[in-house]
């Protein structure tokens, strides 16, 4: 598998070609059965000719759609459907002066037909080899909460020295008492937003606020409830047709964690000894001669290669999905971690269930977890900044924003691109408002963009209520739930973005996403989602004036339900969607 070429579904291949920026005009695709000869042509066969040279292999013609393009490549596409699961194939492209075949042996000038051994493969679609992401994850509409901020519901369980809600800035070390039972409260509001999927930071034992650094997998932390509690939540949250994602922190533990400190205390002869990656005993934190995350001595890198720490990892991982029905795991510095634990962690939790989801936290380009045998999709951070650069910071032009979202759509395969876990923001960054120097129009084209488009979107709690806050722990305020202090006019935008995108399947998934009109002068451009259910225009006028586009047909503008003909007026930084009549 890779991005280029891969299984799709059972009965569907994906190429994807790029070429020289403006090189080629036209690519079609050649293939055919490996084992299939043309019995037309073998009847017409000259039988003084050679019998080898005169056999023809038997080929389909396919043309390619040019899909996008960046600064330097175009971008090619096509998906076929093999009648026998197997397929050769390669690739005629031309220009108006020349025509050239591209095949597994190298160039040709006519279309190598005695033999289908030049051409390349997909030798055969086993079942077992495709990519089996949970369908869910692709009509999931995600909301990302920090526990100890977005309520609390029972300040019977608030640790000692927890400061009343929202009474000051987040810090380092401060305490505001969130909990699952301030979930449970407040699952109306969720419905009401129409999110559909929680993603939890971390719940288990721990000594921060923010619980990064664990003490026990097995045990939650006190100040955010019972186990009774969190069973009670995770149930409510399933009858009312919300998942939950839980945060796996296995690349450290808390150097406060029971077996980083029998290795304080007994050195080498520890029983934990191989449990970390440690230069030399006796064990010093200042600075540590011991592996950390990034050069926090207070996070021990755990050995996840040693058989021990596999083992405890991995009943984990299983632990929670088994006994509590959680939906899937957000994995916390997944990069660190090796490849070899990560497939074994796939294997253990879809045992438990097999729809259960898996998204690492990778912040660059993720190929090498995502074929499938590791994990479903990655926190899509490159976007992420394509995005901001674009709409937030207005760094970037209309044409630089599509070259970046182009090539993420191309970076991986199409069955990843749409479980795609896609931010604008989390508990790591500076929001998305603070970004955008806190304009309510670059926010709303933000969230127009995000909710628009293929993937799974996640919205961290509070943006929808035009939350603000600088880079951590600046972004971590407490939930705001004063209605008078709340932007409720985004609110409702946002609500209205969810229910669009649940009622037109187009808008979410399984459609194209291809950008026209591009005007780096006016700054706007037109993203056109076709699919079977039709066609859909999502229109951004990223620009300081009111703008004109120009569609053919009649189109109905989602977001008001006015209908156009042939055109529509949009105004500055405003965006919206047009669903095309036929
Ligand atoms: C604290 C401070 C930070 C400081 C940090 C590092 O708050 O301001 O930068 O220490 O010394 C958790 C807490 C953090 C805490 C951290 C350490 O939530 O508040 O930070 O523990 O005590 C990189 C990693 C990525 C990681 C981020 C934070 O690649 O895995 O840094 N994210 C996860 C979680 C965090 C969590 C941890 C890891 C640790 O999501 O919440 O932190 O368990 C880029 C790079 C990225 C980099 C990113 C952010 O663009 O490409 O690699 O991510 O910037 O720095
Ligand atoms: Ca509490």
């Amino acid at each position: 598998m890779s991005p280029y070429v891969y299984k799709y579904d059972q009965e569907t291949v994906h190429i994807r070609l790029t070429t020289a920026k403006g090189d080629v005009d036209r690519i079609i695709l050649i293939h055919g059965d490996p084992y299939e000869w043309d019995a037309e042509r073998e009847e017409d066969r000259d039988w003084n000719f050679d019998p080898d040279k005169e056999k023809f292999w038997k080929t389909q013609q396919t043309p390619m759609m040019r899909t996008g393009a960046d600064a330097t490549h175009d971008y090619w596409f096509v998906a076929i459907k093999p009648s026998r699961r197997r397929v050769r194939y390669g690739f005629e492209l031309s220009t108006a002066e020349e025509t050239a075949i591209y095949t597994e042996r190298g160039w040709y000038d006519e279309i190598p037909l005695d033999h289908p051994g030049y051409y390349f493969a997909v030798p055969y679609i086993n079942a077992v080899d495709v990519f089996d992401a949970p369908a869910w994850v692709k009509e999931t509409v995600w909301y990302q909460i920090f526990p100890d901020r977005f309520a609390n519901g029972d300040v019977t369980n608030d640790r000692q020295g927890t400061v009343p809600w929202a009474s000051e800035a987040p810090a380092y070390e401060n305490h505001f008492g969130g909990d699952f039972q301030g979930v449970i409260d407040n699952i109306s509001y969720l419905k009401k937003l129409g999110i559909n999927g929680i993603y939890f930071c971390p719940v288990f034992a721990a000594p921060s606020n923010h619980k990064y650094d664990t003490l026990d997998y097995l045990k939650l932390d006190p100040a955010f409830g019972t186990e009774a509690k969190f069973r009670e939540m995770v149930e409510l949250l399933h009858a009312n047709g919300i998942r939950v994602l839980l945060d796996a922190v296995f690349n450290h533990v808390s150097v406060d964690h029971p077996t980083f400190q029998d290795v304080i205390k007994r050195g080498a002869d520890s029983e934990y000894a191989d449990w970390f990656m440690i230069d030399s005993f006796p064990l010093e934190m200042d600075p540590p001669n011991y592996e950390v995350f990034a050069f926090e001595a207070n996070m021990p890198k755990l050995n996840t290669a040693n058989a021990d720490v596999k083992a405890y990892l991995l009943k984990v991982g299983r632990y929670w999905v088994e006994q509590f029905g959680i939906d899937g795991w957000r994995l916390d510095v997944a990069s660190e971690v090796d490849h070899a634990f990560w497939r074994d962690f796939r294997k253990e939790v879809l045992a438990a269930n097999p729809e259960a989801y898996i998204v690492g936290e990778c912040w660059t380009d993720s190929q090498e977890w995502l074929f499938g045998d590791q994990f479903d999709a990655v926190m899509n951070y490159g976007l992420t900044e394509a995005f901001l650069t674009f709409f937030a910071t207005r760094e970037t032009t209309a044409s630089e924003f599509s070259y970046a979202v182009v090539r993420n759509l191309n970076g991986n395969a199409m069955n990843v691109n749409e479980v795609m876990f896609n931010l604008v923001g989390s508990h790591d960054t500076p929001r998305a408002l603070t970004r955008a120097g806190g304009d309510k129009e670059r926010m709303r084209l933000l969230l127009l963009s995000l909710l628009t488009f293929t993937g799974s979107p996640v919205i961290y709690y509070g943006d929808e209520i035009g939350m603000s806050g600088g880079q951590d722990p600046a972004n971590r305020k407490c939930m705001e739930w004063d209605q008078e202090k709340q932007d409720t006019e985004l609110l409702s935008y946002v609500t209205e973005l969810i229910a669009l995108r649940k009622a037109h399947p187009a808008l979410a998934n399984e459609a194209s996403y291809v950008f026209e009109q591009i005007d780096d002068e006016k700054n706007q451009f037109v993203i056109r989602r076709s699919s079977p259910h039709g066609d859909y225009l999502i229109l951004i006028n990223n620009g300081e004036k009111e703008t004109r586009f120009e569609f053919s047909g009649r189109a109905v503008d989602l977001l008001d339900g006015t209908e156009w003909a042939g055109e529509i007026n949009v105004g500055p930084i405003h965006g919206t969607i047009l669903q095309v009549k036929n």
